[in-house]
Parts: structure tokens; C-alpha cells; sequence
């Protein structure tokens, strides 16, 4: 195996041991409700959300203890989004990472309150993230530091709110009974997909102090052109991928009469704007590896990384 894929299993790894440790099962009156959590949550998806966030943290510098609850919540949020995005309301999808979507196998009403939970869980955790921040910066006398650290949790829910990946869905749900442009299509992708793609690595950056650098620029640019590059993904493999290796059923957006970057710019069309977006995020990272302030492996892991996501198959 490269050295590539070790790390990336070695990060996914890290963050499946994390996730369950912070959402334990339980056996109390409400048992439910954790059963649901940790069906969803515990379902082997990809981890790229706190996979962004460890290798962007070593970027800077950075322990990717010091940002674990921040990726934790980070994944816990994209879960909350993939149990709601499934439900007859929204997409009404009958499959999710390989299994039965959550409010299949359980309800719905399940299903809702388990996206709502996970949703309030992940800002406990990132809640408790930043005060363990606070506290050491305090005790360490470094006030960038404090500072930078009560600003993460604000950041976090604007990047899932109305402005962020909430508002992304929102347009997303017009545009299946509405011909939306391309301009207004290009910021439903980048709020709805962008967003969580985005936030590990300004969560990483604010907290390492470099927001005013070169190097968060470029990890930033890199981020949006992966985001944007993940959904045209998405949207081929909707037309062209194997469900089995999905774990959820293709064809849906066809079914949902939905604006994608398929019905855009053409199969052909959307596998050329997938290309162009890889290409800006490998000479970001090239930028990167120029910099002395910046980990050159660290560079190199998001260089294929950005390559591994033009030809995944899930
Ligand atoms: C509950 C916070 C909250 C929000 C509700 C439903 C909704 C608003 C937003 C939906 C956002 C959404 C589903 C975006 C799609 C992004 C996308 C391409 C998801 C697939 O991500 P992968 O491939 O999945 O990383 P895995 O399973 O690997 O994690």
C-alpha cells in the first residue's frame, strides 16, 4: 500500500476510534435515540471531512489532537445532514452508506430527532473543544491563542447555517421544480457541499494562527476547489456509479428533476470542470510545498488527495 493510502486509512482509523468513544451506547429510557446516532453515524463513511481536518492541522504545525473535537463534530454535523437529506421530505433516499437510511430502519420521527441530535451533540463537543483551548492558552499566557479559540464554535455554525450547507439545501430543494442557472447552481454546490469541505481547514488555520498567511489562502482555495470538485463527483457517479460500491441507489437526481452539473455542462462537460478543479488544487498544493512554514508531507498527502477524489468510485 502507498504511503498515501496508509495515512489516509491511518486518519479514518483515528476518527472512527474517536467517534466511538464519544458516543458511547446506552441503555437508559432514551436508548432509542443512541441506537440511531450510532447506526448513522457508525456506517463507514469516507471520514474526507476530519481527514481535512488532521492533515491540515500537521500543515500548520499543528497536533491533530489539538483538533480532533472539531473533526469529531465536523463528521457528526455531515451525518446529522445525510440522515435529513434522506428523508422523504428532502431526497427520499432508501439506502445510505450501505445500509438501510436512517429513518428506514428505524422512522422517521427517529431519524429526525437523531439528525437534531447528533447536530447539538457535535457543538457540545466542539463546545468542549474550545473551552479546553481557552483554558490552556490562558494558563500558557498566549492570548492569539484564547482569542482564536472562542472565535472556532461561531465559525463552525455559520459554515452549517443559512449562510453555509443549510442554505446550499435549501436552494438545492428549489431547484428540483425550478431551472436554476449556473451561477446560482455554482453557490448551492459551494454552500451545500463546499462548506464542510471548507471548515476543517479554517477551524485548523485560526487555531495555528496563520488566517493572515499565504499558506491559509491557498489551503482555503483548495478547499473550495475540492468542494466543488467532490459534487461534480457526485453528481457523475449519480449517473454512472455502481450502487454497490455507493452503498446508496444511482439515478435519483434524474428522478428528482434536479439541476446537477451533468444536466449543465453534459457528462463530458462536468468530467472537464472536474479536471480544471483537480488541477487548481495540485498547484495549490505545489504553492504549499514551496513554503518553509508549511509541512511538505502534509502538502503532498492533500496533492493526492485531491487526485484520489477525481477517480473515487464511493
Ligand atoms: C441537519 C445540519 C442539518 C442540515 C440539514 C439536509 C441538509 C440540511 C443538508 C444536506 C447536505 C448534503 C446532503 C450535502 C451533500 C454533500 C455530499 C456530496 C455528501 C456525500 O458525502 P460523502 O461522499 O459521504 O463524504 P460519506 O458517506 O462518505 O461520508
Amino acid at each position: 500500500m502507498s504511503d498515501f493510502y496508509e495515512k489516509l486509512k491511518e486518519y479514518a482509523a483515528y476518527t472512527e476510534e474517536g467517534l466511538n468513544a464519544i458516543l458511547p451506547k446506552r441503555e437508559n429510557y432514551q436508548k432509542t435515540i443512541y441506537d440511531a446516532m450510532r447506526y448513522s453515524l457508525l456506517a463507514g463513511g469516507k471520514r474526507i471531512r476530519p481527514v481535512l481536518s488532521f492533515v491540515t492541522a500537521e500543515l500548520f504545525g499543528l497536533d491533530i489532537e489539538t483538533v480532533k473535537p472539531f473533526a469529531l463534530a465536523i463528521e457528526m454535523i455531515h451525518t446529522s445532514s445525510l440522515i435529513h437529506d434522506d428523508l422523504p421530505a428532502m431526497d427520499n433516499d432508501d439506502y445510505r452508506r450501505g445500509r438501510l437510511s436512517c429513518h428506514k430502519r428505524f422512522d422517521e420521527a427517529t431519524a429526525i430527532l437523531a439528525g437534531d441530535a447528533l447536530l447539538t451533540y457535535a457543538f457540545e463537543v466542539a463546545g468542549d473543544g474550545a473551552s479546553g483551548l481557552i483554558t490552556k492558552a490562558v494558563v500558557s499566557g498566549n492570548e492569539e491563542l484564547a482569542r482564536n479559540a472562542s472565535k472556532v464554535v461561531a465559525l463552525l455554525a455559520n459554515r452549517v447555517g443559512t449562510e453555509g450547507m443549510i442554505g446550499g439545501q435549501v436552494i438545492d430543494l428549489k431547484a428540483e421544480d425550478t431551472i436554476i442557472d449556473e451561477y446560482e447552481h455554482d453557490t448551492l454546490c459551494r454552500l451545500k457541499t463546499g462548506c464542510l469541505l471548507t471548515v476543517p481547514a479554517e477551524i485548523s488555520g485560526l487555531i495555528a494562527g496563520r488566517k493572515e498567511t499565504p499558506e491559509y489562502g491557498l489551503i482555503v482555495d483548495y478547499s473550495k476547489s475540492i468542494g466543488l470538485a467532490f459534487q461534480i463527483r457526485d453528481d457523475i457517479l449519480d449517473v454512472e456509479g455502481d450502487p454497490h460500491l455507493l452503498g446508496k441507489n444511482i439515478g435519483m437526481d434524474d428522478a428528482d428533476n434536479k439541476t446537477t452539473f451533468v444536466t449543465l455542462y453534459g457528462i463530458d462537460g462536468a468530467k472537464q470542470k472536474l479536471e480544471e478543479l483537480t488541477q487548481r488544487a495540485v498547484n495549490d498544493c505545489k504553492a504549499l510545498m514551496a513554503l518553509e512554514s508549511c509541512s511538505t508531507q502534509s502538502a503532498e498527502f492533500l496533492l493526492e488527495l485531491a487526485n484520489f477524489l477525481l477517480e473515487r468510485k464511493y
